[in-house]
């Protein structure tokens, strides 16, 4: 008998043209382990993963860990695992049934759980994609140390709630058993990824070793620093949140229901520095790069695809486009997205090999995909930690080559100004942002433009101590001042750019 949704049990009865895992399933070993099972690793590093088991490779299972929710695990557990990638792009849609993730468990029900699955030495690579801010990087980029969730796993090191509090305690165990460390790879969109995970866990791990009253070898945070790999890597691919018509179009074509089905596009890319000790798949056979420096790759993919994803948000918002493919369409925007990309590049590492042009003309087919419906208010999300790698950055060393990052900074504009729109023209909760509280408290104080700008990048921490920072206020409240007196046509049109 066939269930009514997606499992083991009803894999053979999908429709032919439904793709399913080619491999035997039981047969599969764990051998990583997953922080943060959204809709994005599941588009990602779990379809190669897919890839690898299917040409034999069984030794590389992935158990999925939320840090947070129980929904993924309550949707995908019944499915044993299994869920539907959908891969859309105009007109076309490919369904893949992707069988990679085993066991999943969710860290505050259960955080012994997890803490034996790391430690267990079959897992010998954790991967992460917990999104930037849960890396709880301070305003100046180190780690908060005052966020009360790293007070809570300095204090409690056996019940952690955090990625760093997890991965201290899983390698320190793991120390102690005389087991390996494994590879941590992070996966999130962050500027030299690896290294940014790195330097933030081993700074918590001195902390942890202070507590404890141990020093150099007896402690963790040097073994951190010297024994674990951190290699850096650049992903990609656009993934929207799945909706309910999304669920009711998959089931129909499914014969089954589908919890949660994951809609993606084509594109697919992952760039991987080269470094794991303790093994790893064979990723290169399956579309992966492994490289030695993943920063030019990662610069470009930040910079361009992401930078330039923010700056369609926040004006796609303010110009009342619901989504991507419809706010790049509108001739303004699209031409702002031009400049914008032409100010970026001479940023991006010269010798690098780096073809932009390719690059910036494969971003607008992906970006101008209709059938992905990508919601502008989901990318604007989180700006207070996604601008600084997108945009500031490019924008303070547009500044040192003597240059005038005028659209860089229309793009910090445009966010304070969705930010401060919320509750007015845009709907209350439309995105959010872990600072929404204090800048709600900021736009209050209706101070003169500069100020309250200067007060942002206090609280974001964008560019403390760089002599390009008055500048770039300065920019800033020019911008901001245009995009509240006509939005952003009037914003534009300073720009020399007309609808
Ligand atoms: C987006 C990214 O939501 C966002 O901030 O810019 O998730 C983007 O879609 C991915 O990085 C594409 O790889």
């Amino acid at each position: 008998m066939t269930s009514s949704h997606l499992s083991d049990a009803s894999l053979h009865s999908l429709p032919e043209r439904v793709t399913i895992p080619g491999y035997d399933r039981s047969k599969v070993v764990p051998g990583i382990v997953h922080l943060g099972v959204g809709a994005f690793h599941r588009a990602h590093q779990a379809a190669y993963v897919d890839d690898c088991l299917a040409a034999g490779e069984t030794g590389w299972g992935i158990t999925g860990v939320s840090l947070r929710s129980a929904d993924t695990r309550d949707a995908l557990t019944p499915q044993d695992g299994l869920y539907t990638l959908a891969i859309r792009s105009s007109g076309i849609e490919k369904l893949q049934v992707i069988g990679s993730i085993g066991a999943m468990l969710v860290a505050p029900e259960d955080p012994d759980a997890v803490l034996a699955v790391l430690t267990d030495p079959r897992t010998r690579i954790v991967t992460l994609t917990i999104t930037e801010k849960a890396y709880l990087r301070a305003a100046g980029g180190g780690l908060d140390t005052a966020h009360p969730d790293i007070v809570h796993d300095l204090a409690n090191r056996e019940m952690p709630r955090t990625a760093h509090g997890f991965l201290a305690e899983a390698l320190a165990r793991r120390r102690a058993a005389g087991t390996p460390p494994f590879t941590v790879l992070c996966c999130d969109n962050l500027p030299a990824n690896g290294a940014t995970l790195h330097r933030l866990l081993t700074e918590f791990a001195e902390l942890r070793d202070a507590r404890l009253g141990v020093k150099g070898d007896a402690g963790i945070a040097d073994h951190i620093a010297h024994q674990v790999a951190f290699p850096s890597s650049m992903v990609d691919r656009i993934v929207p949140a799945t909706t309910d018509a999304d669920r009711a179009r998959i089931a129909e074509e499914l014969g089954v229901e589908d919890a949660w089905p994951v809609m993606t596009e084509p594109f697919c890319q992952w760039v991987v520095e080269d470094n794991f000790p303790g093994g790893r798949p064979a990723w290169e056979d399956f579309g992966v790069t492994m490289v030695g420096d993943v920063g030019p790759f990662e610069d470009m993919k930040l910079r361009l695809l992401n930078g330039s994803h923010s700056a369609i948000a926040y004006l796609g918002l303010l110009s009342g486009h619901a989504t991507v493919d419809r706010a790049f369409a509108d001739p303004a925007i699209r031409a702002f997205v031009d400049a914008l990309w032409a100010e970026a590049i001479p940023t991006l590492p010269k010798n690098a090999g780096l073809d932009t042009a390719s690059y910036t003309a494969e971003l607008a087919e992906r970006f101008s995909n209709t059938a992905l419906a990508h919601r502008t208010a989901q990318i604007a999300n989180d700006g207070s930690q996604k601008l600084p790698q997108r945009i500031v950055a490019s924008a303070l060393e547009c500044i040192e080559a003597g240059a005038v990052p005028e659209h860089l900074t229309l793009v910090i504009a445009a966010w304070i100004a969705a930010c401060e729109a919320r509750g007015k023209t845009l709907p209350e909760r439309h995105f959010t942002d872990p600072l929404d509280v204090p800048l709600a408290a900021l736009f209050e104080r209706s101070l003169p433009t500069e100020e309250m700008v200067t007060a942002v990048f206090d609280l974001a921490g964008f560019t403390k101590d760089h002599t390009g920072r008055q500048t770039l206020v300065e920019f800033v409240a020019t911008h901001l001042v245009h995009l509240k007196q006509g939005g952003p046509a009037l914003a534009l049109a300073a720009l020399g750019i007309r609808s």
